[in-house]
């Protein structure tokens, strides 16, 4: 271990060393425009909410497994590994007895760290398709629930589209016009899964814009795009865009201004769609008239956007935001529709491009060799839920659903064990939640940190953070391949997932530690996941350091496949010879697959649909639940970038200056959210960047649940977690996706004491046991 370390993490490759106050932290020199995120880590390590030891839940040592409500605040008893182990192997062989993989969920949604051998997802999977055969497995994701299982039918492989298609360098040298459905937000494009070495979406705007370039932003929120960028801000009403994209589409129709050769030649189902904009369903035809009244835009400013469209070198991007909502199928069906009858699909920076700026490993070109990832064996168990649907499972078994047209029954799952997420984060209607993994018999927690997440399981394994352990930091669209060297070893008794688990797997007997390890040491499978990247590094004739060199090194640069638009550019030149995926090979703005499921919330074409929960008399803003800028996630939120964005020590709500003088708030006065859902306080920050009639409280303040003062909420947390107030509603029948980025809240100033905050505590600790722990 050196003094300075090379490492790296989802917002960024760094060097860090122990300094006199925490940790000092660089970004690497690489990096153009690194992020300030990076400063959360300074006093991580040493952070009073580590978990320190492993900790069992006193109610579930007293009475073992079974349904139980498992409240935050709740003492925990500290053990040692050898009893966790014990503890947890003897649940193991009971759910597996007694129920098999179909009694455990392992969908254990979360974005962990940044490492790929100790990547907590793959470590849990392979340990419970070790130990158990598989489990029941979590499709999609929570960021775009509605698009990645949808775009495969209509357009193409959903990765392939959003991460090797348009890129920012075809759209610094081409693009004329973008319209940005939801924006392409700095704060956003900081984040890479798996690390990011240089960040360039601001220095590729800026290309465009000094060519003459005109960005079009649609979103409520005018720092959607940067804001030292001109854009032209259309403040849409959240929720709308499909109107919105459908009167631009009934504009070209009528004007003529579509592309027939091309959609015609690479598309089929336009005449469907054409026909559905004048006709009488779904309020009639689809005017700008008609637009304007539901999305707040004129109609003459809705007429010139289709306009410039057709005429420029245009691009139209769609934000993950857009369809995190109700019926978020409609917008992104809707947008590729629409550019799709301007005939620019598959040209360099133009036509159409899912989720570019929503994250940084978007729009950049391919590495050329394999990255390093944990094999994560084989899961026979065929059960699995949408990932948003973890509430509705838990509450329901046995209930039929579906899934793309596919029908199951829940599961009646017993264990349910998250490595590397915090559901107390990314859910839903967190008082549901709470009432959803009340009914499981046990709940497995893996963590560094007491997250609510982890103050709401029975057992929690402390768990190392990056810095406390080697590692590879790499993604498919990053150019280079990090040592992530050890800075220090890991807090009291912490150790890495892969460790944790073995030492369960150990307890459970010789050949389920033989198979989840193979007889590696963590170091071990280092050297062996390198190797294939090195051998076709070899193989390309690229500079191929051995494993020692490379981790002496610290980083490596990784050959990239050329710039090109892709599977797209392909199709636009060989139609026929390289159909697209979909299953008639063409761009399907009528999807006969998806007609025939037969639902009404997604039927086979792109349609309008309004919220069904916008905003009421009682409810009269609309919420927006977004990802934050000092952050990613939940994850450190007491670090130092993260804290100095607190407002009154609470998550700051943006309001229009106008709505907070109609309140009567003040700039660092708290306010009260409240709905049909819960309650929360949030510090008041009033900005003329977002859109009157519309609130924002950013995603990831840690869940502080506290009895109600008013007595009127099931749950009222005093920190700022919007999803206390969020629907757990799926986007619709066809997807059941994630809908958490809007909802719809009353607002009004808190008078009463301010709560202190314990969001950050451990819960409780004992290191006697009250009783013996059980040994079953
Ligand atoms: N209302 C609303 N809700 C949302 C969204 C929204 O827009 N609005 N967005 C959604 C989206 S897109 C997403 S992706 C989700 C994100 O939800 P999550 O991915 O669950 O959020 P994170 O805070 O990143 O959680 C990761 C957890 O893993 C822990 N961790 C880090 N490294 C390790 C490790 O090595 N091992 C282990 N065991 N643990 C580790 C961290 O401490 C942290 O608690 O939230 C979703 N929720
Ligand atoms: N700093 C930081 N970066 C991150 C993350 C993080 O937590 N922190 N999370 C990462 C992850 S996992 C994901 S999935 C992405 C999230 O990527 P996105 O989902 O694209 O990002 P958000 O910030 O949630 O939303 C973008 C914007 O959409 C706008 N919006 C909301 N509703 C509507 C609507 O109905 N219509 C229109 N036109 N606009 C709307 C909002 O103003 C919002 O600011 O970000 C990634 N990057
Ligand atoms: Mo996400």
């Amino acid at each position: 271990m050196s003094d300075s370390i090379v490492h790296s993490s989802h917002w960024g490759a760094f060097h860090a060393r122990r300094g006199g106050d925490g940790l000092d932290i660089t970004p690497h020199p690489g990096d153009r425009a690194p992020s300030k995120i990076l400063q959360n880590m300074r006093h991580a390590l040493d952070h009073p909410a580590r978990v320190l030891r492993p900790s069992v839940r006193e109610s579930w040592l007293r009475h073992g497994p079974g349904p139980r409500a498992r409240p935050i605040g709740d003492p925990f008893v500290e053990v040692g590994w050898d009893t966790v182990a014990d503890l947890l192997a003897g649940e193991v062989r009971r759910v597996r007895d007694a129920h098999g993989p179909r009694g455990v969920y392992g969908g254990s949604y979360g974005w962990a760290s940044a490492g790929r051998f100790h990547h907590a997802q793959s470590q849990i999977h392979r340990f419970l398709n070790t130990v158990f055969g598989g489990y029941v497995s979590g499709l999609s994701s929570y960021s775009a629930g509605a698009a990645s299982p949808l775009l495969p039918r209509l357009i193409g492989s959903f990765s392939e589209l959003s991460r090797n298609t348009v890129s920012w360098k075809q759209i610094a040298a081409h693009t004329e016009l973008i319209i940005s459905f939801g924006g392409m937000p700095l704060r956003n494009s900081a984040i890479g899964n798996g690390g990011v070495s240089d960040h360039v979406e601001h220095g590729s705007m800026s290309e465009m814009a000094a060519r003459g370039g005109v960005f079009h932003l649609v979103s409520p929120i005018r720092d959607d795009l940067p804001e030292d960028i001109d854009v032209v801000w259309h403040p849409i009403r959240p929720g709308t865009d499909t109107a919105l994209i459908l009167a631009m589409a009934y504009v070209l129709q009528d004007e003529g201004l579509e592309d027939p050769a091309f959609l015609e030649t690479y598309c089929v189902g336009y005449e469907r769609f054409r026909e559905y904009l004048s006709s009488d369903a779904d309020e009639g035809p689809k005017t700008p008239t008609w637009a304007e009244r539901i999305t707040g835009i004129p109609a003459d400013e809705i007429a010139r956007l289709a306009r410039d469209l057709a005429r420029k070198r245009s691009l139209i991007t769609v934000a993950h935001a857009v369809q995190r909502a109700e019926y978020g199928e409609q917008p992104v069906w809707a947008a590729m529709a629409l550019a799709a009858m301007v005939g620019q699909i598959g040209l360099p920076g133009r036509g159409f491009i899912y989720a570019l700026g929503s994250f940084a490993h978007t729009g950049r070109q391919k590495v050329a060799v394999p990255i390093p990832v944990l094999p994560q064996g084989k899961n026979l168990c065929d059960a699995c839920i949408p990932v948003a649907a973890i509430s509705d499972m838990l509450l329901n078994p046995g209930k039929p659903h579906s899934f793309m047209g596919i029908p199951q029954n829940y599961p009646d799952i017993r264990l349910l064990w998250w490595a590397g997420g915090n559901p107390f984060h990314h859910h839903q209607d967190l008082y549901r939640l709470s009432r959803a993994i009340g009914r499981v018999d046990t709940f497995v927690v893996q963590e560094q940190v007491w997250t609510a997440s982890a103050k709401s399981a029975d057992i929690v394994l402390p768990i190392s953070f990056s810095l406390e352990r080697s590692d590879f930091g790499a993604t498919r669209n990053d150019p280079r391949l990090f040592a992530m060297q050890q800075l220090c070893s890991p807090k009291g008794e912490a150790r890495s997932d892969y460790d944790a688990l073995s030492a369960v797997t150990a307890a459970l007997g010789p050949r389920e530690h033989a198979s989840f390890t193979e007889g590696r040491s963590a170091e071990d499978w280092l050297r062996h996941l390198f190797e294939p990247t090195r051998a076709a590094l070899d193989a390309l004739g690229e500079d191929a350091p051995d494993f020692d060199e490379f981790w002496q090194r610290g980083w490596i640069d990784l050959p990239c496949r050329p710039d090109s638009v892709g599977f797209l550019e392909d199709f636009r030149k060989d139609p026929t010879g390289q159909p697209l995926g979909t299953p008639s090979g063409k761009i399907e703005i009528f999807s006969q697959e998806i007609a025939a499921y037969g639902y009404d919330d997604a039927p086979g074409l792109p349609v309008w649909r309004p919220h069904q929960r916008g905003p009421t008399a009682d409810y009269p803003f609309v919420l927006i639940a977004n990802a934050p800028a000092a952050r990613l996630h939940s994850q450190l939120d007491f670090g130092e970038t993260s804290a100095a964005t607190k407002v009154a020590g609470r998550e700051k709500l943006r309001i229009n200056p106008a709505d907070a003088a109609k309140l009567g708030l003040k700039n660092g006065e708290i306010a009260r959210l409240e709905n049909d859902r819960g309650a929360c306080l949030a510090g008041v920050e009033m900005s003329d960047l977002v859109r009157p009639g519309v609130v924002q409280l950013q995603t990831g303040a840690w869940f502080d649940p506290q009895p109600d003062p008013d007595r009127t909420a099931p749950v009222f947390c005093v920190h700022g977690n919007a999803n206390v107030l969020t629907y757990d509603k799926g986007t619709s029948q066809l997807t059941h996706g994630c809908t958490g980025q809007i909802g719809r809240v009353a607002i009004r100033k808190w008078t009463g004491r301010a709560p202190p905050l314990r969001a950050f505590d451990p819960p409780p600790l004992t290191s006697s046991p009250s009783t013996e722990p059980r040994h079953d």
